[in-house]
């Protein structure tokens, strides 16, 4: 089997002692670099009497301060980088939710290591030099355009790079140029066979086999929905900016976890609340420590992305560890009379009932200092028509699914097809109009 392994995707099936010393060397390298040229973890090390010489096991990682999005913020821009300017040869940015962007910075080394990674992720979703990949994930300063065309041009894969957005020359391109893969948000592919099947075309006509998404949460519902409507393998990937952008972790052909490129990154869970390590198997948030990172290197790294890790082996043969598709982010959790509701909770309920498009929206409003919500889905156009009937049927099936799911009745309304608004790169499932007072509904 090893024959067939592309030469670069060797660090996968590494044996599990090689693999954790190899990492325990990178992580002690990376933590004395960190010491030595940013002042931050040299000052959080000192304030706890650490030395880089204390980091003697990879447990010892545990000892270390956390990083947090908000040590960016105050860094800004470029406050945490460990190399001088002359050694950075590409900047990105990631707009995050409020204020100042926070800025990432990489060298010759790490664009190196990013083209890798992203290789070793097309490998593992069976792609291959000759295959057509159109690129659809945004070009510039988000990660996911160039990180995924470097990647793929590595592998020798023929890259389109079309960006997100323009929906019509996206559906040209797809029936013209031979594309066997794709990549983009799942929220924006979702769009795409839409559309392509309102086009006259079967979207399973067009010889696409392979889809890669990620960028923003979906679920196992979603998948399956984008399984059978296009006829395409849908893998899940995953990566944030301040690690290296995509390729942190992505499926295999087992579609059942991701694989994390453990020789670059280390990974813990911890309880958001206590900060305590959580053993394999336990859910919590991810923490990520890079191993190979020059330019910016980050020492446990709070993702606030909610998962486990899954330590059993893969029937792929990768010895690389695999976490859970993400959850959620542990931010995007709301508080409803008592009960905590994830986005992903109710894509999961709205999917499970048949028939539903997967076009909803959660409104969040506030009223008498408690959070409500309102969640809003669109029905087919045969469905809209007068069958008052069969939408009352319908919308009694969304608020039991609903119910069942996260114990909770929440007010559903169906709305006309077209009328939520369609992404071309990461959805936005909550419209949050607390902030726009009690006089709202
Ligand atoms: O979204 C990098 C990326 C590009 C990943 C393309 C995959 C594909 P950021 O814009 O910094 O970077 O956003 C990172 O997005 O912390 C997660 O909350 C979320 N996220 C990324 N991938 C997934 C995924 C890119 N597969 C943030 N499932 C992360 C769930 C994801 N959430």
């Amino acid at each position: 089997m090893k024959n067939n392994i592309h030469p670069e995707s060797m660090p996968d099936y590494l044996v599990p002692d090689e693999l954790r010393a190899l990492q325990l060397i990178r992580l002690q390298d990376t933590v004395q670099r960190c010491y030595d040229n940013v002042e931050l973890f040299r000052k959080r090390m000192d304030e706890r009497g650490l030395k880089p010489a204390d980091i003697q096991c990879l447990d010892d990682v545990a000892k270390l301060p956390f990083t947090q999005k908000t040590d960016l913020r105050d860094t800004y821009p470029y406050g945490l980088f460990a190399v001088p300017m002359k050694e950075v040869v590409r900047l990105h940015a990631s707009s995050g939710t409020t204020g100042k962007p926070i800025v990432v910075g990489y060298t010759k080394d790490d664009l190196d290591v990013w083209s890798s990674v992203m290789l070793r992720s097309f490998v593992a979703t069976g792609m291959h030099a000759g295959d057509v990949l159109q690129n659809a994930y945004g070009y510039g300063l988000f990660t996911g355009g160039l990180g995924a065309h470097y990647g793929a041009e590595r592998l020798g894969a023929a890259v389109i790079p079309i960006s997100g957005g323009n929906t019509e020359r996206q559906i040209l391109v797809m029936k013209d140029f031979g594309v066997t893969a794709i990549c983009c948000t799942p929220s924006y592919f979702i769009h795409l066979i839409e559309k392509v099947n309102t086009s006259g075309v079967r979207f399973e006509e067009l010889g696409i086999k392979i889809g890669i998404f990620g960028a923003e949460p979906w679920t196992e519902a979603m998948r399956a929905y984008i399984q059978r409507e296009s006829g395409i393998k849908a893998y899940d990937i995953y990566g944030l900016s301040e690690i290296i952008g995509p390729g942190v972790g992505i499926e295999c052909s087992e579609q059942a976890g991701l694989h994390i490129f453990e020789d670059h990154f280390l990974i813990e869970i911890v309880d958001p609340e206590t900060d305590e390590v959580l053993p394999d198997g336990k859910e919590g948030e991810l923490v990520i420590t890079t191993l190979t990172k020059q330019a910016f290197p980050m020492i446990r790294y709070r993702t606030h992305d909610i998962t486990s890790i899954i330590s059993k082996p893969c029937a792929c043969g990768r010895t690389i560890r695999r976490i859970n598709r993400i959850r959620s982010r542990s931010d995007d959790m709301m508080i409803i009379r008592g009960v905590n509701v994830f986005p992903s909770q109710i894509e999961a309920a709205l999917l499970s009932v048949e028939e539903t498009v997967p076009h909803y929206q959660i409104l969040l409003t506030r009223k008498g200092g408690l959070d409500q919500i309102e969640v809003q889905v669109e029905v087919t156009k045969e469905m809209f028509g007068d069958r008052i009937r069969e939408l009352e049927s319908m919308q009694k099936k969304l608020a039991f699914a609903v119910e069942h799911v996260v114990g909770l009745r929440v007010p559903i309304r169906l709305v006309e097809p077209n009328t939520i608004v369609r992404s071309e790169g990461k959805a936005k499932r909550v419209i949050d109009q607390r902030n726009k007072g009690e006089e709202i509904r």
